[in-house]
């Protein structure tokens, strides 16, 4: 690939974390022009552009080298990291934001009995999480079934779909209004700043090292 000088950050186009990731950059002294397609976001003092794409997509960018860093869900992030793929190992994060605040929990139907993991077993659950889910029914050693749903997982247990659900949960509403309730507690999550493990040796890396520095100052007045 050919070698860049400016930063390229990936970020979330339009969701929960587009408003408060722009306004972190912001105050980390960061501007940008919005380009006419809204994909690309071109920096206007410092050499720091930004790549606006789905959340899902911010891990891969990462992973292969389009982007230097990227915001999004430590939720999303491990799912990434969980699949194995190329370079998805290598990623690492940077610093957690302080926004996005949500967790990856196990939901039950309201009139389940269910006190341990292991109550689990035989179960379907659906997830758009299918690696975290597995990862913690195998440190549980449960054995159930994982069924990927890509959304709307909190009505696969009244769609007969699935027993029980692993989802994201913020409020607790969601899980109210589906007669679900929650019983474990999988991940915390919040947005970070996502990277690879080592960083470029050349102007990207210092570039990176100023951002850092910038965003402990904003996040320390902030705390
Ligand atoms: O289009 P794109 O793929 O980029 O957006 P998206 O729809 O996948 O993501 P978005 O904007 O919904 O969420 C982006 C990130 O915000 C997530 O990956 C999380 O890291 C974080 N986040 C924080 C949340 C929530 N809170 C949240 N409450 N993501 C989703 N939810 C959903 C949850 O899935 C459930 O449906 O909200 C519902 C639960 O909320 P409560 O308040 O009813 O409990
Ligand atoms: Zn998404």
């Amino acid at each position: 690939m050919k070698p860049r000088d400016r930063l390229r950050i990936a970020m979330q186009k339009s969701g929960r974390l587009t408003e408060p990731a722009l306004e972190l950059l912001n105050r980390c002294g960061l501007t940008f022009r919005q380009s006419r397609d809204k994909l690309f976001c071109f920096g206007e003092g410092e050499p720091v552009d930004l790549l606006l794409v789905r959340d899902d997509d911010i891990p891969g960018l990462i992973a292969q080298g389009v982007c230097d860093l990227g915001i999004v869900g430590r939720n999303v992030l491990n799912e990434f990291k969980g699949t194995a793929t190329d370079g998805a190992a290598a990623l690492t994060e940077w610093r957690p934001l302080g926004f996005g605040r949500c967790r990856l929990s196990i939901a039950v139907p309201q009139e389940m009995n269910y006190a341990q993991p292991h109550d689990l077993n035989g179960m379907r659950i659906a997830t758009s999480y299918p690696a975290l889910l597995n990862g913690w029914l195998k440190a549980q050693e449960v054995d159930a079934a994982v069924v990927t749903l890509a959304g709307s997982v909190e009505i696969a247990p009244k769609l007969g779909t699935a027993d029980v659900i692993c989802d994201l949960v913020q409020s607790g509403g969601t899980l109210v209004a589906n007669q679900l309730r929650e019983t474990e507690v999988l991940l915390q999550s919040e947005a970070v700043l996502a990277g690879p493990e080592a960083l470029p040796t050349d102007e990207r890396g210092d570039m990176i090292e100023l951002l850092l520095k910038r965003l402990d100052g904003v996040i320390q007045v902030r705390e």
